[in-house]
C-alpha cells in the first residue's frame, strides 16, 4: 500500500469517526459493504436496529461525499394503509407504541413521499389502533383502544396531521373481545364494534362524529370458534356487515348489517384459504363490495374470491411471488383508481412493495419507499 493509499484510508476513517459522532451517516459503505447506523429522534445513533426510529441512509465514496440519501422508517409496531388527507388515494401510516407516534407517508399514486410525523403521545400502553373515519369527513382518523378500560380515544385527521387526541367512549371493552371500527350503519361515520370470542356476540356503538354512543347487541351466537373476523360491506349497501372465518375447512359466514342489527348468517364460500397465513377481505375489483383474498406466506400467493353481493364466486389466484418473508400484508387503493391494491411491508428496511390491482388479478410488484 503507498502512502498516498494510507492517507486516503486513514482520512476515510477519521471522517467516518467524526461523522458518527455527529449522527449523520446513517449507513456508510466500507470495503464496498454498506453498514446500518439508525438516526434516532433525540439525535442519537445505533449500529443495530432499535424498536422504533427514523432511518435515514446515506452513501458515501472513498472521498467522505454522499453519493445518495434515501429516507426510511424502521421496525414500526403497526402499519395501516389508508386515506388521511381525503385525496382518493390510501396512504402509509405508521405506529410506534412507545412513543405513541404516528408517521404518515403520502401516497402519490405512484409511490410513497417520505414519512413525516402527524402526532406523538397518542396510544401509548393501548392493545389496539385503528386507521378509520370516523367524523365522516373523508378523511381517515387515527383510534386507539384499550382493553381493560373499555376506552376509546380519537385523534382526528384534518389532512396534514392528527390532532390532539380525546376521549370518545369508556367502559366499552375487555380482553375477551375483539374490537373493530367500521361503519355498520352506513352514514360515513365509521362505529366501534366488539366481538365476543367466546359467546360469538356482536355489539355495535354508533359514531355521532364526536363520539361513539351508548352500545347496544346486534347479533348473538355468529362466529363462536371462529380464527378470523372482519367488519366489511360485503354486499355493497354502504352497511359493514359481519364475517367470520374458520381455518381448517376455509369457510366464512357473513351476517349482513341492517342499520340497527345484523342478520341470519349464511355461508359464502367453503375450502377457500384453508392453510393461508393470512386472511384479508376488501374490495379489490371496484364494485364496492368487499372480496375475500388470502395469502400464503411461502411462495407469496394471493388468492381472491370476488364478491357478487349473496356469495363469494370461486377462488383464483391473482399473484405469485409478492411478499415472501414480508412482516406484514394489506390491501388498499394507494393510486385511487376504487380497486384495492396488495402492499408488503418489510419492517428491517422499513419498505412497502405495491402489486396494483386491475381488477382480475395483482400486477407485478414495485417498490414505492424503503430500503431494498
Ligand atoms: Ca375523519
Ligand atoms: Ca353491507
Ligand atoms: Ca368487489
Ligand atoms: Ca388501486
Amino acid at each position: 500500500m503507498n502512502n498516498m493509499r494510507k492517507f486516503q484510508l486513514l482520512f476515510t476513517l477519521l471522517f467516518c469517526v467524526t461523522t458518527i459522532t455527529h449522527a449523520t451517516p446513517l449507513l456508510a459503505k466500507k470495503s464496498g459493504q454498506q453498514r446500518t447506523y439508525l438516526y434516532n429522534e433525540n439525535n442519537q445513533m445505533t449500529h443495530s436496529i432499535p424498536s422504533s426510529g427514523i432511518m435515514t441512509v446515506y452513501t458515501y465514496d472513498m472521498n467522505g461525499n454522499v453519493v445518495s440519501q434515501q429516507g426510511a422508517i424502521a421496525v414500526s409496531d403497526n402499519q395501516f394503509i389508508e386515506d388521511v388527507n381525503g385525496d382518493g388515494k390510501a396512504d402509509s401510516i405508521l405506529y410506534y407504541a412507545k412513543e405513541g407516534a404516528w408517521y404518515v407517508s403520502l401516497s402519490t399514486g405512484t409511490q410513497f413521499k417520505p414519512y413525516s410525523k402527524w402526532l406523538a403521545g397518542h396510544g401509548i400502553g393501548s392493545q389496539q389502533q385503528f386507521i378509520a373515519d370516523v367524523n365522516g369527513d373523508g378523511k381517515s382518523d387515527a383510534i386507539v383502544h384499550f382493553y381493560e378500560a373499555g376506552e376509546w380515544y380519537v385523534s382526528l385527521s384534518n389532512g396534514s396531521s392528527f390532532e390532539g387526541y380525546s376521549l370518545w367512549k369508556t367502559g366499552f371493552g375487555s380482553p375477551m373481545y375483539r374490537p373493530f371500527i367500521a361503519d355498520v350503519t352506513g352514514d360515513g361515520r365509521a362505529d366501534c364494534i366488539l366481538f365476543n370470542k367466546e359467546k360469538g356476540n356482536w355489539s355495535v356503538a354508533q359514531s355521532d362524529g364526536k363520539s361513539f354512543g351508548q352500545q347496544s347487541s346486534w347479533l348473538e351466537g355468529h362466529g363462536l370458534g371462529s380464527h378470523n373476523q372482519f367488519v366489511e360491506d360485503v354486499n355493497g349497501d354502504g352497511k359493514a356487515d359481519s364475517i367470520v372465518y374458520f381455518g381448517e375447512s376455509g369457510t366464512w359466514y357473513v351476517s349482513l348489517a341492517y342499520g340497527t342489527n345484523f342478520g341470519a348468517y349464511s355461508q359464502w364460500i367453503e375450502g377457500h384459504g384453508t392453510g393461508s397465513h393470512k386472511q384479508l377481505l376488501r374490495d379489490v375489483n371496484g364494485d364496492k363490495k368487499a372480496d375475500s383474498v388470502v395469502y400464503f406466506s411461502e411462495t407469496g400467493t394471493w388468492y381472491t374470491s370476488i364478491s357478487d353481493g349473496a356469495r363469494f364466486g370461486n377462488y383464483s389466484k391473482w399473484v405469485d411471488g409478492h411478499g415472501v418473508s414480508s412482516t406484514s400484508q394489506l390491501l388498499g387503493d394507494v393510486n385511487g383508481d376504487g380497486k384495492l391494491d396488495s402492499l408488503v411491508y418489510f419492517a428491517l428496511k422499513g419498505s412497502w412493495y405495491v402489486s396494483k390491482s386491475t381488477g382480475r388479478y395483482f400486477e407485478a410488484y414495485s417498490k414505492w419507499i424503503g430500503l431494498d
